[in-house]
């Protein structure tokens, strides 16, 4: 059996301490003098002025989550923003810089033992630098130098398909757009992103389903729901402001169905901290129904609700389900009757862990609130039946008609702030044929057709020998992905990794032979190119398009912006190849959105209308019952239940966000809501699995997988004591990544599977 094993350092042993999780999720009503100290290190000044832009108009899109501002067209003049939203800004404008003489000071080999926390902390990065071949230190390098090297490194492989060009999701439109038209006109679709492993599922399911692989549904539509269910989703720590609409919601008279293993706190009660009555009134009851579903036992309870009403259905024909919708609308409805009669809904509830009590509550509210919408993230979508999820959740909206109608439909509730945004712009490792052809006469040149890697696919390249250069603007591919030491071994396999990053990460310290570190502006700050100051553009979780200015002074002057970056790589690689007038672009953004305006549907008037207060919404087909499917009907699907049988000693684990972290940026060791300080390496586990183990909380547990006759471990979690389905473990990512193999991911996605790993566990031994 082969062994793996990579973990993460920690400064000091970690001292963890354990309370009762919060009842009331309460965002930090104000910018306190601990929270900046805390999280960003900035000025006072600074501070303020970063504050007061956040999510304003004429300001910058807060660079966390991609949940929509409140009324578009017409934002508040308070500061619109969240505690986490804050903590990731405080990170951007720390005043602590990484410069060549920090370098020059610590190795490789010493800022290797450093923790992601410590590295992230040590502030913003401020010189392009090098690290050759066999050296221990990085050595400042000129951008034109830098940009040479990289065009050489490039020209000089055997297939444009040697190199790999990743993207994380808080790269611009602009700077996404002409990324992808760069990378095809060297020659390759290996254009993998963070999507691959987020909401890939969601994409896929819903484009088979209804059309449009994005949501239904508009913030508005929360304002006028009976009912809104939360699935595999924590709001309360990774979309904060999501918290209001559904206070809003609630006070109209929404009722609020959530399912998770987890009891998150957001689930419970909620203070608005952006108004007064939230500090002294007693907050309000989010959930109303809370199931406490087993880890992937979502597809189980969702078939075992649609059987219940089902029953219904046949009891009263026609008030239940949407007939009249189903019959003008909808293709497979048959398929999908049949199949839930074959269900033994017993069997189902068994198989989820929640009681028939329950699933006939859940169903009972469903049948009596039309205006359902339905809210998602990665609890449903890291699952190898993640695709089916969505199809399941689509299933149920479109039984009761409940999409295309105010107040109802499906929203996934995206990442990272602009990661839909950089899918519309072209970031795929799949050129469609109509997009191809637009490309091909905007710019002149052949695209390539053959589709690229994907997230997962280039990977397991790397680690095969069959990438030489692996290109990241922005992210930390190495921390992020599954399987951590083979990832690493991938990286190591590079010729040469180049990062464009605002701040050091793992990504920096686990190379190619040789590696380069481009440092970006970041979204807080001034961009001002040869035509003036430049604003860049945004689409949020809802679709709607807006823009984002950045107003505090950049953290060097040797930074440039992404979409430079990309202009003077371009140069530097396709030379005369290229009829493109990159640096001309990248001085002046507009005409970059006139180019989108040329190959993207939907951006008509782009420069004019993104600069409309609330910029502006992107078709939406399905939104308006025009489903955009093959033959124009929304797609019911038969979808099998997952097995999630276990051996005895074996547990399901799921990895998760702490509240002091945005994915592999680690702010802080609390997650308050929960209850846990501290520390990060803990593993929440049930009380009658602790018992039946002869474990008890505080204990130290090494953890294990297996798959594939590969044996992952990762050492020295301590057990934490936690409400969580028998049979579960929930540890943090990404610390738990090294468990997570690289080939188990969702059927058709590629989604690696991290929120369903096999494990077993093993007491310390010290
Ligand atoms: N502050 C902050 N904000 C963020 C991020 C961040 O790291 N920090 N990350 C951003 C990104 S890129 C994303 S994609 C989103 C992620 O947002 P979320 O999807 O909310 O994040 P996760 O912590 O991965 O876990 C989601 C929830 O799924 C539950 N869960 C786990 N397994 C299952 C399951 O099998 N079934 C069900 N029903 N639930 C399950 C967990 O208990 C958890 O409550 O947040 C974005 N916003
Ligand atoms: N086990 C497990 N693994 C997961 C997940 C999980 O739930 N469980 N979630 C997955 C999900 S949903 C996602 S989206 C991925 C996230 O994967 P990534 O997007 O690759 O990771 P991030 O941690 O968001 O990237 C952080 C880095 O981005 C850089 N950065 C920040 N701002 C900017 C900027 O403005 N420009 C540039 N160029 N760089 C910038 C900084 O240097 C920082 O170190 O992780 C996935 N991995
Ligand atoms: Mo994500």
């Amino acid at each position: 059996m082969k062994k793996r094993n990579y973990t993460l350092p920690i400064e000091q042993e970690e001292n963890i301490k354990i309370t009762k999780p919060m009842d009331t999720a309460v965002g930090v009503a104000a910018v306190t003098a601990s929270l900046v100290q805390g999280y960003g290190q900035m000025d006072w000044i600074k501070c303020s002025k970063a504050f007061l832009n956040l999510n304003q108009t004429k300001g910058f899109d807060c660079p966390s989550c991609a949940w929509p501002d409140p009324k578009p067209g017409a934002r508040s003049s308070i500061a619109e923003y969240c505690e986490n939203g804050a903590k990731a800004v405080a990170e951007e404008a720390t005043e602590s810089r990484v410069t060549p003489d920090f370098f020059a000071q610590h190795s490789i080999a010493e800022m290797n033992t450093w923790s992601e926390r410590k590295l992230g902390k040590s502030g913003r990065l401020t010189h392009p630098m090098i690290l050759r071949k066999g050296a221990t230190h990085y050595k400042p390098i000129s951008w034109d130098a830098a940009f040479k090297h990289i065009g050489k490194k490039l020209k000089q492989l055997k297939s444009p398909n040697e190199a790999v060009f990743y993207t994380s999701g808080r790269t611009s439109n602009e700077a996404a757009f002409l990324y992808q038209l760069f990378v095809r006109q060297f020659g390759t679709n290996n254009l993998p992103d963070c999507s691959n492993m987020c909401h890939e599922s969601t994409g896929t399911g819903l484009s088979r389903t209804i059309g449009i692989g994005k949501g239904t549904v508009k913030l508005e539509d929360f304002y006028v729901a009976d009912l809104i269910m939360i699935i595999g989703q924590n709001p309360g720590t990774n979309h904060p402001r999501m918290l209001s609409a559904l206070q809003k919601a609630k006070r109209k008279g929404a009722k609020i169905i959530s399912v998770n293993p987890l009891e998150e706190t957001a689930f419970k009660k909620f203070k608005n901290p952006q108004e007064i009555r939230g500090w002294i009134g007693g907050g309000t009851t989010i959930s109303d129904l809370f199931l406490q579903v087993r880890i992937n036992g979502d597809l189980a309870l969702l078939k075992a609700i649609m059987c219940v009403l089902l029953e219904m259905e046949d009891e009263n024909p026609g008030t239940v389900f949407s007939q009249d919708f189903i019959t003008k609308q909808t293709k497979g409805y048959k398929a999908l009757v049949a199949d839930l009669r074959k269900q033994d809904t017993s069997a189902l509830a068994a198989d989820c862990g929640i009681s028939l009590g329950e699933i006939r509550q859940a169903a009972k509210l469903i049948r009596d609130n039309q205006r359902m919408i339905i809210c998602w993230a990665m609890g449903i979508t890291q699952h190898e039946n993640g695709v089916d999820n969505v199809q399941e959740i689509v299933n149920l909206l479109l039984l009761r008609g409940s999409i295309g109608i105010p107040g109802a439909g499906a929203c996934p509730v995206r990442g990272h702030s602009n990661v839909q945004g950089d899918r519309t712009m072209g970031i795929w490792e799949h050129l469609k044929p109509a997009f191809k052809e637009k490309l091909e006469s905007t710019f002149q040149f052949e695209a390539p057709a053959k589709t690229g890697y994907n997230v997962v696919q280039a990977i397991q390249a790397m680690k095969e020998g069959k990438v030489r250069v692996f290109f990241s603007m922005g992210g930390n591919l190495l921390l992020a992905a599954p399987d951590t030491e083979y990832t690493a071994e991938g990286m190591r396999n590079c010729d040469l990794t180049v990062m464009v990053s605002t701040k050091p990460n793992r990504n920096h310290l686990v190379t190619g032979k040789e590696a380069i570190i481009l440092p970006c502006l970041g979204r807080t700050e001034l961009d001002v190119q040869a035509a003036g100051k430049q604003f860049v553009s945004v689409e949020n979780s809802m679709g709607i398009v807006h823009k984002s200015e950045g107003v505090l002074t950049p953290a060097s002057e040797d930074l440039l912006s992404e979409p430079m970056i990309v202009a003077k790589l371009a140069k530097a690689t396709l030379g005369k190849q290229t009829k493109v007038a990159w640096e001309k672009l990248a001085s002046n953004y507009d005409l970059i959105r006139d180019d989108i305006e040329t190959c993207i549907s939907g951006f008509d008037n782009y420069n004019e209308r993104v600069r409309r207060k609330g910029g502006f919404y992107l078709p939406n087909g399905p939104r308006d019952q025009k489903f955009t499917t093959t033959d124009k009907k929304a797609l019911f699907t038969v979808n099998s239940v997952p097995n999630n049988t276990l051996k005895t000693g074996e547990y399901l684990m799921t990895t998760l966000r702490s509240h002091d972290q945005f994915n592999t940026t680690i702010y802080g060791d609390d997650d308050r809501y929960r209850g846990i300080a501290n520390g990060r390496r803990v593993a929440m586990m049930n009380e009658s699995d602790l018992k039946a183990a002869g474990l008890k909380q505080g204990d130290y547990i090494d953890l294990f997988s297996h798959f594939n006759g590969v044996e992952r471990m990762a050492p020295h979690f301590m057990v934490v004591k936690y409400s969580i389905p028998k049979g579960s473990i929930a540890t943090y990512f990404p610390e738990a990544n090294v468990l997570v193999p690289i080939d188990q991911f969702a059927r058709e996605s590629y989604t690696p599977a991290s929120k369903s790993v096999v494990v077993t566990v093993r007491k310390e031994n010290r």
